[in-house]
């Protein structure tokens, strides 16, 4: 990694990407693709050109296939529509000065009959269902029962995501981030309450951390090392929980620093016997770091050396120019959670931003 400040608001070069700040967007899935296609549309694109003050926008978690995806009305990164909806949201950021990369996405098991392609169970490492819930038509539901993916099947799997990475590429976009968290089709086959397989992506830690890098190999066939980061949550959502996140996540992320990434995105919630720091040590590219954090305390990790950037959420929900005001150390606009997820322009594109005249 090149020479960084230890300030928040000063630039920050890792891999080939260059952050006018260390001041991320991070992933926020809001459910306004167009509803027919999957693609971003217009106001999508003019959401995201108004936050490209950010060091880096993370774009909105997009599934990789149909059968990647779990929630109603989220983008995919499949089709030629949704390349081409993807690509005015990367000129519309780019035109604005800002930088944007596409997470990549398969939900697995957490996903409903009513998103899948005939409507097919979804799939998983093992056919053991998610306590957890997600959202479609009707509202809120209970995930549906999976099946569990055959060993066949996995080199598919793989090629969805390298499809999806080339088509990022087209799209426009300034790199990749694979989403390894939260519970999805790859914190499944971590997590050793949701995997149970007997081949060669089960059992062990080598095999169930074996999805991951060949889905980061894949990736590295289309992207160069400096333009891919990873997402990934040792205390998981969505009812994937391993019995040892301490030594499994150690271990991935050791197995992941050999590929030379631009950076790891932790979602630092705490886990026993976990240290944050520990998996920051045995990185060597940037160290993302995620999950409540506030002005102060992003400017104390940035200071002190935790973190090299960090991924604000919510805020950047509600503030636009969320680097703006921590520059001035400004009141923040507070997030509407009604419009979180779905619906259109209104708690999306109508926060307003500071008034430079008063
Ligand atoms: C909130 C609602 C739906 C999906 C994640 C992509 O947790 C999500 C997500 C968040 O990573």
């Amino acid at each position: 990694m090149s020479p960084h400040s230890n300030s928040l608001l000063s630039p920050l070069q890792t891999g080939s990407l260059n952050l006018t700040s260390k001041i991320v967007m991070a992933p926020l899935t809001r459910n306004r693709a167009d509803h027919e296609t999957g693609a971003p549309t217009e106001l999508n694109a003019h959401y995201y050109a108004q936050r490209s003050s950010a060091g880096l926008i993370i774009s909105e978690a997009t599934q990789i296939s149909q059968q990647g995806q779990g929630y109603i009305w989220t983008p995919g990164i499949y089709t030629p529509d949704q390349i081409l909806g993807w690509r005015k949201v990367t000129e519309a950021v780019h035109s604005a000065g800002g930088r944007i990369v596409n997470q990549l996405w398969h939900v697995g098991r957490v996903s409903h009959t009513s998103l899948q392609e005939g409507g097919a169970a979804p799939v998983a490492p093992s056919a053991i269902r998610a306590k957890a819930q997600t959202f479609i038509q009707s509202g809120f539901a209970d995930v549906s029962e999976p099946r569990a993916l055959e060993t066949a099947e996995i080199p598919g799997i793989v090629r969805d995501y390298e499809r999806a990475a080339r088509n990022a590429k087209e799209a426009g976009f300034d790199g990749i981030e694979i989403h390894a968290a939260n519970g999805y089709l790859l914190d499944q086959f971590l997590s050793d309450n949701a995997n149970h397989r007997t081949d060669a992506y089960g059992g062990s830690i080598e095999n169930r951390i074996r999805l991951v890098l060949e889905v980061v190999e894949a990736a590295l066939k289309v992207w160069e090392p400096g333009r891919v980061g990873i997402r990934i949550s040792p205390r998981n959502t969505n009812d994937a929980l391993d019995s040892n996140p301490a030594v499994l996540f150690g271990s991935l992320v050791q197995a992941i620093d050999r590929f030379d990434l631009a950076y790891l995105h932790v979602v630092e919630a705490p886990v026993d016997g976990l240290d944050y720091g520990d998996l920051r040590r045995s990185f060597r590219g940037a160290y993302m770091a995620n999950g409540g954090y506030t002005r102060e305390r992003a400017l104390e990790a940035i200071a002190s050396g935790k973190a090299d950037l960090v991924a604000f959420g919510r805020p950047f929900i509600a503030n636009p120019d969320l680097v703006e005001r921590f520059r001035l150390n400004a009141p923040l606009n507070e997030p509407d959670r009604a419009t979180f997820y779905g619906g259109g322009a209104e708690g999306y594109v109508d926060y307003p931003v500071l008034d430079r005249a008063a």
